[in-house]
């Protein structure tokens, strides 16, 4: 039997864990702080429904990374932002998880996974990706806001532990697939964080405003195009109008919900900017070309901050 953990008590982190833990899974929270360890292990976690009207609580256990262990055996969901993936921390995470044992990543961007790699090598690595939406009201409480979905990477070497992981999450309620074609869902999610994300955090509006007006789809349209173009030569399949519909529907979708780079800001935390909108501007300069949408976004998101 594999050992659940998630590390991580920002939004995602609390609602996997809190809803593994309700379905029954033996899972545990890590977390970066003493403090949150300490309020979860007091107040236990609590998970509210997207009107927050409903809500359910459970015991876990929560122990902060500096003195957690597992084995071998262990698979570790690494619920933190990439801006959370310091020296410190993943020199903490080389200690707490053995050679052998199993990362799960999922974090937005790209390069990330090359950079776990190569500082924590021998561990077995499934890339994950996720559209589920949620707020972390406070230290012990989230609101799962948007449901999405799972895909997790069906590597023939993996497979038993992602398979594993699959069943457990599934029975906690996700919807959770094993992809082959992980990197084209990469990119997608990509360019749908790399567009909403910025403009939803610099004006300061909810994702379903950002097709409100036709001054916000034009600014919108013109980051989309100029990353859609660098990320085709990168390899991201899909037909520009097909991809552009698809975006406008993601708003739709979450249209209530805040995205996480304004979530961030409004928290005063760092945000995931150089990993998002800074990846395509490295990704453009590889290709030999610029991305002025991308630098004005990056600079106006730096700047708002
Ligand atoms: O992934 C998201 C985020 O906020 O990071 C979207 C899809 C934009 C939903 O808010």
């Amino acid at each position: 039997m594999n050992e659940i953990i998630v590390l991580g008590g920002g939004s995602l982190g609390l609602l996997l864990a809190g809803r593994l833990k309700a379905s029954g899974c033996d899972c545990k929270l890590w977390t970066r702080t003493r403090v949150q360890a300490e309020s979860l292990d007091r107040h236990g976690l609590t998970i509210q429904n997207e009107s927050g009207e409903r809500e359910e609580r459970v015991e876990i256990q929560a122990d902060p990374i500096d003195s957690a262990v597992t084995d071998e055996q262990g698979i570790v969901l690494l619920a933190v932002k990439q801006t959370a993936l310091t020296p410190t921390l993943l020199a903490r995470l080389a200690i707490a998880v053995p050679i052998g044992g199993t990362l799960v990543l999922l974090q937005n961007g790209i390069g990330h996974r090359e950079l776990i790699e190569q500082v924590l090598p021998g561990r077995k690595l499934i890339t994950a990706i996720t559209t589920e939406a949620a707020l972390r009201i406070d230290t012990t409480t989230v609101r799962h806001t948007g449901k999405g979905e799972i895909l997790l990477e069906d590597e023939t070497s993996h497979r038993l532990q992602s398979s594993a992981l699959k069943r457990l999450l599934k029975r906690a309620g996700f919807s959770v697939f094993l992809s082959k074609q992980l990197e084209a869902a990469i990119l997608r999610k990509l360019l749908v964080n790399a567009v909403i994300n910025p403009l939803t955090a610099i004006l300061r509006i909810r994702n379903g405003e950002l097709i409100e007006t036709p001054a916000r789809l034009d600014a919108m349209r013109n980051l989309f195009r100029e990353t859609f173009g660098l990320l085709s030569v990168r390899g991201l399949p899909g037909d520009e109008e097909e991809l552009w519909n698809a975006v406008k529907r993601v708003c739709a979708a979450t249209s209530g919900n805040e995205s996480s780079m304004l979530q961030d800001i409004r928290a005063r935390r760092e945000t995931e900017i150089d990993s998002i909108n800074g990846a395509i501007i490295r990704m453009a300069a590889s290709q030999g070309r610029t991305a002025p949408w991308n630098e004005a976004v990056t600079a106006l998101v730096k700047a708002v901050h």
